[in-house]
């Protein structure tokens, strides 16, 4: 297949582009830079060394042999999106470009509007390239798990069958998203859907849980073809962040009582999820949801599993809630469909858990720990980011060096 990953410069796209060249696909990866941008504004950077584009594109072909067709640029951008898409002719296209910080887009009015127009914005001028060039392309779009939040009743894929007042019908699954960030790909799912029912487009939404993990069978055969790895406040995810946390003796942060429960999988699902989604593509007109993640933990959990991995003294500390979510609730959700179409999952195993550890623990002197605990307050509509000294008694903390091009653009 000719498969166009956008977002492929990113934690997840550059793997993924990488495990389908290497199974003999044409690849075609797309990305404006801006996930580096954020690291400049926020002051921080990757746990893991990472080569830049270009470089690790020239490297893949060196290790493989395979070329990797590279686009620069932003899909909030029309014509950008068109072209690309005129000039690489894909048969599918693997959406992850967007930013994606639930506590990013939570700092300000000015972050939660960028990452609106970015996430939607973005997504809407795919959907028109689709339909205006070949409404065969199949699109699989990366959603999220947060977007059906945490209900009181079992969460299914996508639909769900109510009936009221006597009448049954099967409708979208009701969402309750956490964040401004969340709250945007619930904005993509519907707008997806609807080119669907309009144009006949045919998608796969992945509500993807949190992913943990980092090497894969084709970033680890070159270190110019390592993918970042986040462990800050902002960007980083929950047990890639407990990780760094153990091994450079900060304690382990889980906020509140640590009882929030997630779906979370290997950043090798990813891999896989997604060739079984393109492999099996939606039918015209369909859109398809697939809840994908492999188990689901508590905080409180993951924080006493890697406790008890660790080679050494970890402690837990459980900080003041910095977000508005339930701390302590029920949680079942399916995550049958990418099991029936094959998907063999990577399960959160003691030595998975260890082999994290040990990718923390070779970069462990590039970590600030001036970037490891939250600065962003959900209740507060002002951003809580504070300068990097801890003058002001607020702990340590970022400083906003800079502002990425994207949130000016973004109508701030
Ligand atoms: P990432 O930030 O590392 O990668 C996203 C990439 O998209 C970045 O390289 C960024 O520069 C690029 N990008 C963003 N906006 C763009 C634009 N307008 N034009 C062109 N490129 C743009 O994120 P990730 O962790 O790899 O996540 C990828 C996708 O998967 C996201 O959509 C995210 O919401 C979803 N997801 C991630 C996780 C996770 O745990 N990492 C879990 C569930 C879902
Ligand atoms: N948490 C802690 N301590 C920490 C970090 C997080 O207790 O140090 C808690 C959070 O309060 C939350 C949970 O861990 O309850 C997950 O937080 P996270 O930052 O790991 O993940 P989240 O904000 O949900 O976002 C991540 C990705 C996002 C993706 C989402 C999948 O950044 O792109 O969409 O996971 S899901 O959670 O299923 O929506």
């Amino acid at each position: 297949m000719r498969i166009l990953v956008l977002g492929g410069d990113g934690y997840l796209g550059w793997p993924t582009a990488l495990y389908l060249s290497r199974r003999g696909h044409q690849v075609g990866v797309v990305d404006n830079g801006v996930r580096r941008q954020y690291d400049v504004e926020m002051g921080v950077d990757s746990l893991v060394p990472i080569a830049s584009f270009d470089q690790r594109v020239d490297r893949w072909k060196d290790v493989s042999g395979l070329t990797l067709d590279r686009f620069e640029g932003d899909l909030t951008d029309p014509a950008f999106v068109s072209e690309t898409l005129a000039s690489f002719e894909p048969d599918a296209v693997v959406h992850f470009a967007e930013q994606r910080s639930a506590p990013y887009s939570m700092i300000d009015r000015e972050h939660a509007v960028y990452t609106q127009v970015n996430n939607v914005v973005g997504t809407l001028n795919l959907l028109y390239a689709i339909a205006e060039q070949n409404r065969d392309i199949h699109l699989v779009k990366l959603g999220t798990m947060g977007e059906y939040g945490t209900p009181n009743i079992d969460i299914e894929e996508g639909y769900i069958e109510i009936t009221h007042r006597g009448r049954t019908d099967v409708l979208p699954y009701p969402k309750q998203p956490g964040s401004f960030y969340h709250l945007s790909k619930v904005h993509d799912s519907h707008n997806i859907m609807f080119a669907c029912r309009i144009w006949g487009l045919r998608a796969t939404d992945l509500n993807q849980g949190i992913v943990y993990g980092h090497d894969t069978e084709e970033t680890v055969l070159h270190p110019e073809l390592a993918t970042r790895f986040d462990y800050d406040g902002v960007f980083g995810t929950v047990l890639n962040r407990f990780c760094v946390q153990a091994v450079t003796g900060h304690p382990l942060t889980v906020y509140g009582s640590g009882g929030q429960t997630r779906g979370m999988l290997n950043i090798l699902d990813t891999l896989a999820c997604v060739e079984l989604a393109l492999e099996h593509p939606a039918d015209p007109g369909e859109f398809r949801v697939f809840n994908q993640f492999t188990e689901s933990f508590s905080v409180a959990e993951m924080a006493e599993m890697v406790r008890a991995e660790f080679n050494g003294d970890a402690t837990i500390d459980h900080l003041p809630m910095p977000r508005v979510e339930k701390e302590e609730h029920y949680y079942r959700a399916a995550h049958t469909k990418l099991l029936d179409l094959g998907l063999n999952p990577h399960l959160l195993t003691r030595s998975v858990i260890q082999s994290i550890l040990a990718v923390a623990e070779a970069h462990k002197d590039r970590v600030d720990p001036g970037a490891i605990l939250p600065t962003v307050e959900w209740r507060s509509t002002a951003s809580t980011l504070v300068t990097a000294d801890g003058a002001d008694g607020n702990g340590p903390s970022f400083t906003v060096a800079d502002v990425p091009s994207g949130i000016s653009s973004g109508g701030s």
